[in-house]
């Protein structure tokens, strides 16, 4: 008297799967090129940059970074004020459907505040990284001295 259970057994089975295409949402984010400015020793601050790409067909926000580097860790970009380029705190980073947002310098970037340890040049930095649907990411961010940082996308020499 097996047999009659296999209906509700696939039933149940089918109903578990459901829900799979919904969780794999975190996986449809990916972050590449992540990386720490380096900063003298005794600074404050600094900033991480990163490229965020999303092959999902839906919207994504970056709502929260944080480091244990660092006591604080706030979104910014950049604004040009009247010619004078500002940083302002933003609520979250959008993530556009099948694309891509840069985090560089004088743009988007995870400003890390009132760093906890001087970093050095080679050493690698922790990120968490909260999204709007509630999942997380852990990266690590290498720390790199701004000079030898070129811009994403553009890994040739320029002159
Ligand atoms: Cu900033």
């Amino acid at each position: 008297m097996r047999f009659p259970h296999r209906p509700l057994v696939l039933a149940i089975a089918a109903t578990i799967a459901l829900p799979l295409p919904i969780l794999a949402g975190e996986s449809e984010l990916t972050i590449v090129d992540a990386y720490v400015r380096m900063v003298p020793p005794g600074s404050p601050n600094t900033a991480a940059f990163m490229t965020i790409n999303n092959s999902g067909s839906s919207k994504h926000k970056l709502v929260q970074a944080e480091s244990p580097v660092a006591r604080r860790g706030e979104l910014h970009t950049h604004i040009n004020d009247r010619g004078v380029m500002r940083m302002r705190q933003v609520p979250a980073i959008e993530i556009d459907a099948a694309g891509q947002t840069q985090l560089k310098p004088g743009g988007y970037h995870v400003m890390l505040l009132d760093l906890q340890a001087s970093l050095k040049e080679g050493d690698t930095v922790p990120l968490t990284l909260r999204f709007d649907d509630g999942s997380t990411k852990e990266i690590d961010a290498a720390v790199k001295k701004p000079q030898t940082v070129m811009p994403a996308g553009d890994g040739a020499m320029k002159h």
